[in-house]
């Protein structure tokens, strides 16, 4: 992998058999999301995970509340986040990205839980589009299911 590539690497032999996963997701730009969400079941899929508990929340700001409750229920050892926040399509683009990715931080570094950030934070569709692609293209949902998987297990290793 090239330097400067912006995806997450994942160490070899990496398997999610035994890890249950939480997937949160905003339902704004809910096409997009979806495509997020194939990307994510996609990667948990191709990592053995089998046991996978999906809520929706009606927006990104509202995202890291969703997993707390997902968090503290004790039934996940990760969580996924899921949402698209749009700079063309809102003047609160700040307030609604900088609280989910603060929040979701919180979250995860309060409850031990690990969350991974599935949230595209992008100035147009057109980006939004390019990182939410189908099998073999850049998917930030595919790529957040191996954040949440690696961390679980890394969390499990030291429980
Ligand atoms: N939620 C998103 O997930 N993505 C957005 O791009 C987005 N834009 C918003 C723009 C405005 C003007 C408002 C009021 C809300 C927006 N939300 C968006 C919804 C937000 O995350 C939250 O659900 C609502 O503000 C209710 O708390």
């Amino acid at each position: 992998m090239a330097s400067g590539d912006e995806r997450a690497t994942t160490p070899d032999g990496l398997g999610g058999a035994d890890l249950r996963i939480g997937i949160v997701r905003a339902r704004w730009n809910v096409e997009i999301v979806d495509r997020l969400l194939a990307g994510t079941l996609r990667g948990l899929e191709a990592l053995g995970v089998e046991h996978v508990l999906d809520e929706t929340v009606p927006g990104s700001f509202e995202v890291p509340m969703g997993a707390r409750i997902l968090a503290n229920s004790k039934q996940v050892d990760a969580i996924v986040c899921l949402g698209v926040v749009i700079r063309g399509e809102t003047t609160h683009y700040e307030i609604v990205s900088e609280e989910a990715a603060r929040g979701i931080q919180q979250i995860q570094l309060d409850t031990g839980v690990p969350i991974a950030f599935g949230l595209l934070t992008v100035e147009n569709e057109a980006q939004a589009l390019a990182r939410s692609e189908g099998p073999g293209g850049h998917n930030v949902g595919e790529e957040a299911a191996l954040v949440a998987v690696e961390m679980a297990q890394m969390e499990k290793r030291y429980r």
